[in-house]
């Protein structure tokens, strides 16, 4: 077994593979650009090495500085997280030249599943089922206007190098397809630096459910369940949660067995998810496989009490998996938000700066994922994802029911957040009934707030201010100083502001 693993990467995933590191009695390395020098992986690992200036070129993007420090630390293996060079196959086979255990699938596998055509042409010899349309790059206008009458409007054009929607034009019928076409191929070429494109069949509507798989480096690959990520914005995944609300036992069976022969036709080993686009008949169609572990990972090791950070050290050092397929049952609820610094009030912009005040939730079926603390400044340079919060529970109403009163107890000051916005989600009843697809979220926000509540505000908040009131009225400001000492929950929503004596009497009286 490994003695010290090189994190190469920052924020909550770096402080979630150090966690792992330390639950197995490995040593924790991490790396750390100029501005996050302060940040909370930094001060939970064993050791700390600069890499240099906060652009992720200059940094975490930067294979040799990452070496470098292996080499310096005598780290064994290197953990990537995801994002950064999580998918990167010449920096997995850096890794391998340089005698370092790079913790992922081999560079063969990021390579087989890289190209999103050369991905299509694989699952079709392995039998699994694909959108239809090409699986190699149009190679006219008038290829295209052919294809697209076989399979019939609406078709999809798609970026061969693409991924996150970049490249992506949906047609509707003939005319457009001319304009949509020279749109994609320069996008693409801007984007990736590739300007092949393919066609699809375009699913309307769809769900993107996503089924985790995991291979150890023996021939052994098992499903451990999907996750249902259909609520995203921009790309973005915003909710994830698992089981998939429509998935039954034969559907994950049958999604399952097809994720597994993906697996196995990319030689691919440890932590790895197959992506699927479901549509309203609840056909389901491989979209992309993900060769890294996903921010969304949290909801699956609930749901199966399998740590996948865990098994994914064990897998890189050479161990058989512990368990069989027959072994894996899916139990319970899981859904997580994932906590950006974002401003919803204006239109989701970063909303970098200094977190003045901290209020994190816990208590029954609450985790948290956090790379944050209060005092620490969150930097401009990076993605904003702050934190994930989940609630488990029994059921999807109590994971909902847990995941609202967190989110209550939830309260991030000196920045704008998003944590409001999953208030409104929770809340939404098509949300509650699982009416969920692709669309959900813009529909969402498209629609007007509910009129004359606000629904950002924490429900409690007008009893607390009225309790406020009473409190001031017989107590003084004493009391008011206290209940702020007191560090109560301060957050009744965007009605009051953090520090106000009001509050803090009324907090500590309705905390009793
Ligand atoms: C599609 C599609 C409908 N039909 N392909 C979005 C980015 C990339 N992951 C693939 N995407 C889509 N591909 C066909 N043939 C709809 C989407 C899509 C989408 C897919 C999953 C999650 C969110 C999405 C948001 C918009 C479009």
């Amino acid at each position: 077994m490994f003695k010290k693993i090189l994190i190469a990467n920052r924020g909550e995933i770096a402080v979630r593979v150090i966690r792992a590191c330390h639950e197995m009695g490995i040593a924790a390395v991490a790396v750390y650009s100029d501005v996050d020098r302060a940040s909370l992986h930094v001060r939970k690992a064993d050791e700390a090495y600069p890499i240099g200036a906060a652009a992720a070129s200059e940094s975490y993007l930067n294979i040799q500085k990452i070496l470098d420090v292996a080499a310096r630390s005598r780290a064994d293996a290197i953990h990537p997280g995801y994002g950064f060079l999580s998918e990167n196959a010449k920096f997995a086979r850096a890794c391998v030249d340089a005698g370092v255990k790079f913790i992922g699938p081999t560079a063969a596998a990021m390579d087989a599943m890289g190209s999103k055509t050369q991905a299509r042409q694989a699952m079709e010899r392995a039998g699994v089922p694909i959108v239809p349309g090409t699986s190699r790059g149009l190679e006219s206008f008038e290829q295209a206007e052919q294809v697209a009458a076989r399979i019939g409007y609406p078709v999809m054009l798609k970026a061969a190098a693409g991924g996150g929607g970049k490249g992506m034009r949906l047609v509707h019928a003939p005319e457009e397809l001319k304009s949509a076409l020279e749109g994609a191929r320069s996008e693409a070429e801007r984007s990736f630096g590739d300007s092949e494109v393919y066609i699809e069949k375009a699913i309307v509507n769809p769900r993107h459910i996503e089924m985790q798989v995991l291979a150890d480096e023996h021939g052994n690959t098992v499903y451990l369940g999907e996750r249902e990520c259909s609520l995203q914005r921009r790309h973005q995944k915003v909710v994830e949660e698992a089981p998939s609300p429509i998935v039954d036992a034969d559907m994950r069976c049958r999604m399952g067995e097809v994720a597994v022969r993906v697996a196995q036709a990319a030689g691919y080993t440890n932590a790895g998810t197959v992506e699927f686009l479901v549509d309203q008949q609840k056909n389901f169609y491989f979209l992309e496989m993900n060769t890294r572990l996903q921010v969304e990972h949290p909801v699956t090791e609930l749901v199966t009490g399998l740590d996948l950070v865990h098994l994914q050290i064990r897998i890189a050092a050479g161990e058989l998996l512990p368990f069989t397929q027959d072994d894996v049952k899916i139990r319970g609820h899981a859904i997580e938000c994932r906590i950006y610094a974002e401003d919803p009030d204006n239109n989701y912009f970063p909303s970098p700066g200094k977190i003045t005040l901290l209020l994190a939730p816990s208590g029954p079926g609450i985790r948290r994922d956090s790379g944050m603390y209060e005092g620490w400044t969150v930097p401009m340079d990076y993605d904003p994802l702050l934190a994930k919060l989940i609630g488990y529970g029994s059921d999807r109403d109590q994971a909902i029911g847990r995941l609202t009163r967190a989110l209550n107890e939830y309260f991030v000051g000196g920045i704008k957040t998003n944590i409001s916005l999953f208030r409104r989600i929770l809340r939404d009843p098509d949300f509650r009934a699982a009416k969920l697809d692709t669309g959900f979220l813009d529909r969402m926000l498209k629609q007007k707030e509910d009129s004359g509540t606000d629904s950002h505000a924490n429900p409690r908040a007008v009893e607390v201010a009225v309790i406020a009131a009473g409190m001031f009225a017989v107590l003084g400001s004493a009391a008011a100083g206290a209940g702020e000492r007191a560090g109560v929950n301060r957050n009744v929503g965007n009605t009051a502001k953090a520090g106000s004596n009001w509050k803090g009497m009324g907090r500590s009286e309705a905390m009793r």
